[in-house]
Order: C-alpha cells, then sequence, then structure tokens
C-alpha cells in the first residue's frame, strides 16, 4: 500500500479512511486531527495552561508530548494509586517520560490521602474500579480548580463510542446529557477536554509507536476484564463492516443526540449541593463520593 499523501510505501493503514500513510504524513494527519478536535469543539485557547492526567499509558502520554510539540502550556497530572505491582511501575513510567520531555509533574499519593487502593477494596468488599474512579476524578478535579488548570484526558474515539454505547443501552439522560470532548468549568467543576476525540485507538497505538513513547504494561490486578472492552469489540466489528461508523455516531450524538437531553442536565443541575465534609460538589446527599468511602474505611 502506498501513503495517499506522498506515495512512498504506507507504514499505518487505516480502513475508516480508506487510505495508508507513511511515517511523516500519518504523523501530519494526527497533528491535524487534534489539532481540528480542539479548534471545532473549542476545548482551549493556544495560551490555555494544561493539566493532562497522567497514567502512565500511551493515550495519556502520547496527548501530553503532541500538545506539547503544538506549543500548549502543558503539565502532567499523576496519582499514585498504591495499587502492588502496577502503581510504581506507572509512576516511574511517567515520571521518566516527563522528565525527558521537559513536561513538569505534579503528582499526589492516595495512600498519603488514606484512600490507597487496596484499603478501599478492602473496605468496600465489592468490585474497586468505581470507587476508584471515583477517587481519581474528584482529585483531577481538584487538583485542576485550585491550580487554575483546564483538565486534558487522553480518552480517545473508542473509549468515547463505548461510553455512549453503554450510556444509550441504559438510557442513562444524565450521562448522555453530559458526555462529549468538552465540559465546560461550572461552579465546583474544573474545565475538562478530551482533544483524542476524533482519533481511534488504533491510530494513538500507531502515534505512540512511532515516537517511541515508552508507556507501561503492568495491568492492574484489579482490572475485571471489563463490560467496555465487549463493547469496543462490537463497536469494531461494526466499523469493520461500515467503515465510518464509529465517528459518525458519535458527530451525529454531539450535533442532535445531546442537545436532546439538555432537560435531563437542567434537572440533574439543581439537585446538586456541597460535601458538607469537603466542601465539594455533590449529588448525592450530605457527602461526596469520596468522603462516603473514608467513611466506609474508618468503619471497616
Ligand atoms: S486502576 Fe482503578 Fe483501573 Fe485498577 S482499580 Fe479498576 S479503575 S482497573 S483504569
Ligand atoms: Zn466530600
Amino acid at each position: 500500500m502506498k501513503c495517499k499523501v506522498c506515495g512512498q510505501t504506507a507504514a499505518v493503514a487505516m480502513k475508516s479512511h480508506n487510505a495508508g500513510f507513511c511515517e511523516k504524513c500519518f504523523l501530519d494527519f494526527f497533528r491535524k486531527m487534534v489539532a481540528r478536535g480542539i479548534k471545532s469543539q473549542n476545548l482551549f485557547a493556544p495560551s490555555t495552561p494544561i493539566l493532562v492526567a497522567m497514567s502512565g499509558g500511551k493515550d495519556s502520554l502520547s496527548l501530553a508530548l503532541e500538545l506539547k510539540e503544538q506549543g500548549y502550556v502543558v503539565h502532567g497530572l499523576f496519582i499514585d494509586l498504591a495499587i502492588p505491582e502496577s502503581s510504581a511501575v506507572a509512576r516511574e513510567t511517567t515520571e521518566t517520560f516527563c522528565r525527558k520531555h521537559g513536561i513538569e509533574l505534579l503528582t499526589r499519593d492516595l495512600a498519603r490521602e488514606g484512600l490507597s487502593i487496596p484499603l478501599v477494596k478492602k473496605a468496600l468488599r465489592r468490585p474497586v474500579c468505581s470507587a476508584c474512579g471515583k477517587i481519581k476524578r474528584y482529585y483531577f478535579n481538584k487538583i485542576a480548580l485550585e491550580e487554575g488548570f483546564t483538565l486534558a484526558t487522553g480518552h480517545n474515539l473508542d473509549d468515547e463510542v463505548a461510553r455512549l454505547f453503554s450510556n444509550a443501552l441504559r438510557w442513562d439522560e444524565a450521562y448522555l446529557s453530559a458526555q462529549g470532548p468538552l465540559m465546560p468549568e461550572t461552579e465546583g467543576f474544573a474545565r475538562k477536554t478530551k482533544p483524542l476525540w476524533r482519533l481511534t485507538e488504533f491510530e494513538t497505538a500507531n502515534y505512540a509507536f512511532l515516537r517511541g513513547v515508552e508507556c507501561h504494561s503492568a495491568p492492574c490486578p484489579y482490572a475485571k476484564g471489563a463490560s467496555f472492552s465487549v463493547l469496543k469489540n462490537i463497536m469494531q466489528n461494526l466499523e469493520n463492516v461500515m467503515p465510518g461508523r464509529k465517528i459518525d455516531f458519535y458527530h451525529g450524538y454531539l450535533e442532535r443526540g445531546k442537545p436532546a437531553f439538555a432537560l435531563a442536565r437542567e434537572r440533574e443541575n439543581r439537585n446538586v449541593s456541597r460535601c458538607e465534609n469537603c466542601g465539594a460538589v455533590t449529588s448525592g446527599g450530605k457527602l461526596c463520593g469520596v468522603c462516603g468511602i473514608r467513611i466506609a474505611i474508618a468503619q471497616a
């Protein structure tokens, strides 16, 4: 296969675009797609300080590298979950990456916060992923707010489409009203963005490989082989027979689906209050989810 831009031998073949690219043209394509994703959704301005939530995986590291090279003011944030086997490797990988690329890294240790994930797991006695996600989002938001950053996460098109599919399967109005590449800042919530939303997992993996991004490969021992990968596979099978379906589905949601759930968003916004313990905005009653987890730990 030849590169569709310059005619050299292709290094990356992309079915959904019915095209192949050589290394240089693929990296140009990737750059343009990130830039277009930022501009079309008005994610942030060139001078906005960005805080990239970094896990040591290919998506967040690739995102930080690409934003930095496009001239953005990028800092990283790593939350150390204190999970045996995976957290130390993820932290080391992230620190090495940031040193190499001159990215300032902020870190937060959940063990110091009394919220190490093994402790949470022991206290809750149920699969810990949803609590882990809640705690990470809490600290991403808190630190971005305190330090005046716009938050950026490495979610790609496959992540977004699988989430949308999952939300639509449950007709979860609250989530269907609030998904997308941009969550604007509101009281108690930092602005949140997903600049890789136009790029697939395959494309991001190729970017990471071609740019020599060294990501970690120590899987979390608590990962439960999630239903998300089932949904991703279903969407990928669809994409294989109907190229372009994933981005069409997602675009259609942004243009027509999401506005249809605006009423659900208004209802959600009316139900929020401040956590009596930490002051975070919550829709879950007197305490936010993280303070609820703290109590479960104290009572365990
Ligand atoms: S780190 Fe946390 Fe993941 Fe481990 S406990 Fe589950 S959510 S699987 S991305
Ligand atoms: Zn709280």
